[in-house]
């Protein structure tokens, strides 16, 4: 019985030793998973890592590129500066050198003048100034006509424009100077000959003896240039209101003076115009008003973003319309005749 019992538990351990080894089987199975499971994360610690040194290199660079391209663009807006800079040196010198040629071109003038106060070959305008080889734009000076008893003035002349030779009559490019005058002062002429100005009824009337030419230039706001030309202009004198008339349109702008033909000229304190209202006084500056205007090229000086608010602005009807206000006009006369 007992050997029995023995081999039983003999059996018994047989057994028991064959569980425990059956249950280490599947234990021995997870060994391996277990090591390279370790082995993978140790590889995407390491890429991890890498990939954190590589993000904080990408991070570094693009702050660093950051930087370059902010010095680069300091040193292009440094350049920019600069080179303003030396345009408006640049600008100076060149205003400073024309100031000096005009000064000299008008002594020379002067001196010409004077030694031919006597003699035939009269200087009427710019065209006869152009005539004496006088072939650069700028201010000069006619001298007084006994005849009218007008006195010396300062004239204006375009020496370029389509073959040269024009006086201008009137400017508007700055804006500074007011247009709304009385009769007196358009009657002897106002403003700044090299900026804005009206040369005066007497002296348009002086220089129109003569069969003339007129030549209207604007520019817009937004920078186009247009221009109007009639073959034939001419104002009378006072005693006549300085009568308009015109002639033979030719250009590009519309011929937006057509209206205003036969017309006296009218200023706030003397309405010559063709209608019951004051035109002068609604447009805010004198001109050969109908009733009332198709232009008015002495019209407020509107700037920019307030130049189509108005209708007594520097308006011309057939270019922009009555709301416009023009950014540059400019009006100047030659003789008929005259060859470049
Ligand atoms: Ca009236």
């Amino acid at each position: 019985m007992a050997k029995m019992n023995l081999s039983i538990v003999a059996l018994g351990v047989v057994l028991l030793l064959l569980e425990t080894t059956e249950a280490q089987k599947p234990k021995k199975r997870l060994v391996p998973p277990k090591t390279s499971k370790g082995q993978c994360c140790d590889e995407v610690r390491s890429l991890k890592v890498q990939v954190a040194n590589l993000t904080s290199i990408l991070e570094e660079l693009s702050r660093k590129q950051e930087t370059d391209l902010i010095n680069v663009v300091r040193q292009v807006m440094e350049l920019d500066k600069q080179k303003q800079q030396l345009n408006a040196r640049v600008t100076e010198a060149e205003s400073k050198y024309s100031e000096v040629n005009n000064r000299v071109e008008i002594m020379q003038l002067q001196t010409l003048q004077s030694a031919t106060q006597t003699s035939s070959h009269a200087i009427y305008d710019c065209a006869s100034l152009y005539g004496k080889n006088y072939k650069i734009s700028g201010e000069y000076k006619l001298p007084k006509d006994d005849f009218l008893g007008t006195p010396e003035i300062s004239i204006f002349c375009d020496m370029e424009t389509n073959g040269g030779g024009w006086t201008l009559i009137q400017r508007r490019k700055i804006g500074l100077t007011s247009f709304k005058q009385d009769w007196k002062q358009y009657k002897t002429g106002f403003g700044s000959i090299r900026g804005d100005f009206w040369l005066g009824n007497d002296n348009i009337y002086r220089l129109t003896r003569q069969p003339s030419t007129l030549r209207i230039e604007m520019e817009d706001w937004e920078g186009e240039t247009r221009y109007a030309e009639y073959g034939f202009f001419t104002v009378k004198n006072e005693l006549n209101s300085y009568k308009l008339f015109l002639a033979n349109y030719s250009g590009n702008a519309g011929n937006s003076l057509r209206y205003h033909n036969n017309t006296n000229f009218s200023t706030n304190d003397k309405d010559n115009d063709k209608c019951v209202d004051n035109c002068a006084s609604l447009r805010k500056g004198g001109y050969w008003y109908n009733c009332c205007t198709d232009s008015n090229l002495n019209g407020v000086f509107y700037r920019y973003g307030e130049h189509t608010k108005n209708t007594d602005g520097i308006t011309w009807y057939a270019w922009h319309g009555p709301n416009y206000s023009l950014k540059r006009v400019e009006m100047k006369v030659r003789p008929m005749n005259f060859q470049p």
